[in-house]
């Protein structure tokens, strides 16, 4: 057998998931692993950083890890690697994105599904440590994404508009058609469907769904708290329901579903929200 014949033959699926390795928060890899397990789908991690503890803690260790991946790349080079999927989510620097972009070049086949989570802020700011001149390398990215799944801080950062005046504004009676134009302009840029999640409004949260002629809303009662890792747990689910041939609206009814359970959970206990979602007793019902 040619030793390349297990990457083309293998019946499960694969995806390569760049992105970090947070100790507590339960977000990114914590996160994402074990949902393609449950989904069955085999998830190869590219850690893009190790961290003590995610950077919405007081203090947090995070050590860059581009250093590994030139050695990555040669060893996962000769095994013959493909993916079938690449799901990108917080990056380190505009370095790094970069280098994400070379990958997907690389590593991904003319059918690989490329998927963005552009982690790059919340509630109306940028994450600790990350600038502007990531923000523009993002664009990149997103213009070569099957889909991305930006926050409204986030949709409103890529666009160089500011996040406030939307995030204020969530309840207009406009405010759909407005995020519609925006998520138009990265369609316009290459993207293939955005999906905009957690958008906060009086009584309730919703994501919305741009896709060719397919404009979604989904609604779910707002728990009013932003709990570390849902946009991990958000962007893992679509990407392993598309792996598996379903549709965009229906992936995200499922991880729309899945969250808000799991957020009600969660919300019934003492919890601090930077410690991320009791998302594990659920894990079953994605099997
Ligand atoms: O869930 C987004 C995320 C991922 N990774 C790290 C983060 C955050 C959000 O704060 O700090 C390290």
């Amino acid at each position: 057998m040619d030793k390349n014949d297990y990457f083309k033959n293998n019946q499960v699926k694969r995806v390569a998931v760049i992105n970090d390795l947070s100790s507590f928060g339960k977000c990114s890899l914590t996160a994402s692993l074990p949902i393609f397990s449950c989904m069955g789908v085999q998830a190869c991690p590219l850690p893009t950083a190790v961290l003590s503890c995610q950077t919405g803690f007081e203090e947090f260790f995070k050590q860059d890890m581009t250093f590994v991946w030139d050695g990555y790349f040669e060893s996962w080079r000769k095994m013959g690697v493909t993916f079938d999927a690449i799901q990108s989510g917080y990056l380190t620097d505009e370095k790094q994105i970069k280098r994400v972009a070379e990958f997907v070049e690389e590593f991904g086949k003319q059918s690989t599904l490329f998927a963005v989570d552009p982690v790059l802020g919340d509630d109306g700011k940028l994450y600790p440590g990350m600038g502007q001149d990531m923000v523009e390398e993002m664009k990149n990215l997103i213009s070569m994404a099957d889909f991305c799944t930006p926050n409204l801080t986030e949709l409103c950062l890529l666009l160089g508009v500011e996040p406030q005046k939307f995030l204020d504004k969530t309840n207009d009676e406009d405010f759909f058609e407005q995020i519609n134009e925006l998520c138009k302009k990265l369609v316009d840029w290459g993207c293939k469907a955005v999906v905009v999640t957690g958008i906060r409004q009086k009584q309730s949260v919703c994501n919305y769904v741009y896709c060719n002629d397919t404009r979604h809303v989904t609604t779910s009662p707002s728990f009013k708290v932003n709990m570390s890792g849902a946009g991990d747990i958000f962007c893992s689910i679509l990407t392993a329901e598309l792996m598996t041939g379903k549709g965009l609206v229906d992936a995200v009814k499922l991880a729309d579903d899945f969250l808000t359970k799991a957020i009600l959970d969660t919300t019934k206990v003492f919890h601090d929200t930077k410690h991320g979602i009791n998302f594990e007793k659920y894990l079953r019902e994605l099997v």
